[in-house]
């Protein structure tokens, strides 16, 4: 080692000694830097920023007054030295953990992901929290081989397949529920992440089968549920948990999992078994089923069954090819580079097979697509004076009449006409032709919507049949991320609403509890301050006067317009830090991510979302199979009467949640489940917007950082104590280690001679009432020699049982 480069002790007592970083604010951005200045020692790297705002690595030459002379890339350059952020020295370069990093800044946070990436070490460690940058190519991490390495701790890489065992041991150690929180922004590689998440557990928990079909749900899933959009050539447009639960009873075969389990913990060791999988869908993007930007597609399922359909279905359900169907046309993108919808179609019917979907109810659903597409070729002629329509009786209205099970004239009716009741008459008014355009969509889209749900009910069904809900889960969520576009509509609010409610959460886990815990615990800490986002949570939630229950009122009113609920929103929401009135129909709102500005237009009908009491009826009364799925959907709707424009007016139009209302209920389910879980979260970030590989933009993956604390946590991770256990549990588990017995039974006094047995350093622990806590990468070491002796206790064992027999 040169002069230049301090060994990696040495840095760490620098960076034990240099005082802990922390977050300033330059107008609405967050920015990191240590607090001291940095001494401008000659010799030393320092970062400094280009024009673009790109970092670039320099040597100091020399330093006079405020000024300091570097060089980078052969090149001279004077800088203002307070302008120079310290980088770390080359010894540190490509961590696997940020928090070992000497100087933690954003440069040198940038560069350590970068320095990564560019070996397709897409993984990183920022203290509890796993970083994942998308490759957006294949990388040589995953299968078998990766899997057994995880499995037997023989790497200590930071994977997904790490998180995902650290779950396993954590469920079986602790007794308690996990969840794996996958967030990033749209194309991060959330699905990707979740689904090798999954691989991993089925792999582990695996021998029955089912985790075959657990695996399969996905491109079900995906088929239905994602499009291309401008973002993602693969897009989830809804959100989904994943419950996969384990179970002690069930046949294993072999030792396999055995000794997999083995050293974890002797009680489960040889029952454990991957048992059913749960699986919830929040929020499936409705809209895009009738409508969607140009260059983006709609579900993928449509494509596929237009360009896979064998003939004889073709035949059936009168299906034409992708460009005569309107709802697939006007966007003008029908396929996807590398991408083959005919052979993605088969696929996904093999996967309907396995997870037991029947013959009849996959083709009922096929015919429920194709009248999908159907109707949105339904056009409309006017019949009088005053604008009024109705739909035109060619081959369109013909088929989607035949594959829903209805004559023609039952179809025309709620397409041109909607009854209403007065007082206590019932009135028909007739459409024109916008209304009849809206009704004819919205029935389109609740189709598909029931169809989604439906969907997901029978793959929840056939996993869980037969099989005992019992044992412990893991949970894996994939929900959309943070969206803030040039145009934000009532989809990004909401979005970014569930974000900011799991943002709460990542906080709550990662610094409020933990810090409150210490508190508690009576452990000698100070407290570290940190972004709280419940402000932007109340202006969401607050009732009467927040934003939900503002627009859920407005959406009641007859007379409410997009106009006048922004009007609303700025009469009565100015005072609150969080929420900016802007002009016109807009609004802002200040996200824990960032500003975020909404235009109102079309808030209060997505809210609203009607579907007239005429599209009800005609939908449970059709003949087709699946009329129960919209009849039991519709009417557990409609039972909950909360909004609908002739609501007041005692109209029969249909009375049922909002759809803001809905999802904060589903929102708040999640929560609940997911605050009775132990957390591991992992973040995406995408490195460029092209979805290209080796590419890598400073700017953007700084943005992402920072969005989702990833810099906090390991600031506050590198200053606290993450791990922690009872005296009770620590004395319990690792008592029988001590080579000397103590003369006291008490959990504490055991504890402490574990500790002095081990030579742990005084400062990488503390003795609470009730626990101790310690520093990162304590408890690993005595885990080892904890599971070294277990496996050679069992090893021993077995081998005087072969000798016995
Ligand atoms: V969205 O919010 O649903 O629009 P995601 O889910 O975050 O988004 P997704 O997982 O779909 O992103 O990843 C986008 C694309 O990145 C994938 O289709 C892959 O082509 C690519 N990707 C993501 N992760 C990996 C990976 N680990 N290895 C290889 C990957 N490619
Ligand atoms: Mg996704």
């Amino acid at each position: 080692l040169t002069e230049e480069r301090p060994s990696v002790s040495d840095m760490n007592q620098d960076a034990v000694a240099s005082p802990s970083p922390s977050v300033s604010v330059f107008g609405n951005e967050r920015r990191w830097a240590d607090t001291t200045s940095y001494n401008t020692k000659k010799k030393l790297q320092a970062w400094f920023q280009l024009a673009n705002g790109d970092w670039e690595l320099g040597k100091i030459i020399s330093t006079s007054g405020n000024e300091s002379v570097i060089t980078s890339d052969g090149k001279v350059l004077t800088v203002k030295s307070d302008s120079l952020v310290p980088a770390n020295p080359d010894i540190l370069d490509g961590v696997e953990d940020l928090m070992q990093l000497s100087y933690l800044n954003e440069p040198s946070v940038l560069y350590d992901l970068q320095y990564r990436y560019n070996q397709d070490m897409i993984y990183t460690k920022a203290g509890p929290v796993l970083v994942a940058i998308n490759p957006f190519k294949k990388v040589p991490l995953y299968g078998n081989d990766f899997i057994e390495a995880y499995r037997n701790k023989a790497t200590e890489n930071p994977h997904v397949y790490a998180i995902a065992d650290t779950a396993i041991r954590e469920m079986i150690r602790d007794e308690v529920n996990q969840s794996i929180i996958i967030s990033g922004e749209s194309g991060a590689g959330k699905t990707e992440t979740a689904k090798i998440a999954m691989q991993y557990l089925a792999a582990l928990g695996g021998g029955s089968g089912i985790e075959y079909e657990i695996l399969k749900t996905n491109p079900i899933l995906e088929a239905f549920g994602n499009a291309k959009t401008l973002r993602n050539d693969n897009s989830s447009r809804f959100g989904k948990l994943i419950e996969i639960n384990f179970s002690e009873t069930g046949k294993i075969s072999g030792a396999r999992i055995q000794t997999s389990f083995g050293n974890i913990s002797l009680k489960n060791a040889s029952l454990m078994l991957l048992l059913i999988c749960g699986c919830g869908a929040v929020l499936l993007e409705k809209s895009r089923v009738v409508q969607c930007m140009e260059g983006e597609r709609s579900y993928h399922i449509f494509y596929q069954l237009c360009a896979g359909a064998p003939s004889k279905l073709r035949d059936k359900l009168h299906l034409k090819s992708v460009n005569d169907y309107k709802y697939l046309r006007q966007s003008d993108c029908c396929s996807i580079d590398g991408v083959d919808d005919a052979v993605n179609f088969h696929i996904v019917k093999e996967a309907l097979d396995i997870v037991h979907v029947s013959m009849e109810d996959q083709e009922s659903v096929f015919a429920m697509l194709s009248a999908v597409l159907w109707l949105g070729n339904v056009s409309f002629t006017v019949i009088d004076s005053e604008n009024h329509v109705e739909p035109v009786a060619d081959e369109c209205l013909v088929t989607v009449a035949e594959l829903i099970g209805c004559k023609v004239e039952e179809l025309k009716l709620p397409l041109s006409t909607r009854k209403m009741r007065v007082g206590n008459d019932t009135i028909i008014q007739k459409l024109t032709l916008s209304q009849a355009m809206d009704t004819r969509d919205a029935l389109a889209k609740s189709i598909y919507a029931c169809l989604f749900e439906w969907l997901v009910e029978q793959i929840n069904k056939s996993l869980a049949v037969g099989k005992r809900r019992t044992g412990r889960s893991i949970s894996i969520l994939d929900i959309y991320g943070f969206e803030s576009f040039e145009r934000n509509s009532f989809e990004q609010f909401c979005i970014n609403y569930a974000n900011e409610r799991l943002q709460q959460h990542f906080n709550r886990h990662l610094f409020k509890l933990e810090q409150e815990e210490y508190i508690q615990d009576g452990i000698d800490w100070t407290k570290v301050d940190f972004e709280d986002n419940q402000d932007c949570l109340n202006l969401f939630e607050k009732k009467p006067l927040g934003l939900l229950s503002l627009l859920d009122e407005e959406s009641t009113f007859p007379n409410g317009t997009d106009l006048t609920f922004a009007n609303k929103l700025k009469q009565h929401l100015q005072s609150n830090s969080c929420f900016r009135g802007d002009r016109g129909k807009a609004f802002t709102v200040s996200h824990y991510a960032g500003e975020v500005t909404y235009d109102t237009t079309a808030f209060l009908e997505k809210n609203r979302d009607l579907l007239h009491m005429d599209s009800i009826q005609l939908l449970s009364s059709c003949s087709c199979h699946l009329p129960q799925i919209f009849a039991s959907n519709m009417l557990a709707q409609s039972e909950k009467s909360v909004v609908g424009p002739l609501h007041k007016a005692g109209g029969a139009d249909s009375q049922k949640l909002s759809v803001a209302t809905k999802f904060k209920g589903q929102l708040f389910q999640l929560m609940k489940r997911l605050e009775s879980t132990t957390p591991h979260f992992i973040r995406c970030i995408k490195p460029n917007n092209n979805q290209s590989p080796r590419s890598y933009n400073q700017g953007l993956v700084l943005q992402q950082l920072r969005c989702c604390g990833v810099l906090e946590v390991v600031r506050i991770s590198r200053s606290g104590f993450p791990t922690r256990m009872t005296h009770q549990k620590f004395a319990r588990r690792y008592g029988f280690l001590l080579l000397e017995n103590t003369n006291s039974q008490d959990p504490l006094s055991v504890s402490v001679a574990i500790l002095h047995q081990f030579g742990i350093l005084p400062e990488m622990y503390q003795v609470g009432y009730t626990k101790l806590f310690f520093r990162t990468g304590q408890i690993g070491m005595l885990e080892d020699t904890r599971n070294r002796t277990l496996h050679g206790v069992l090893r021993v064992q077995s081998c005087f049982r072969g000798h016995q027999a």
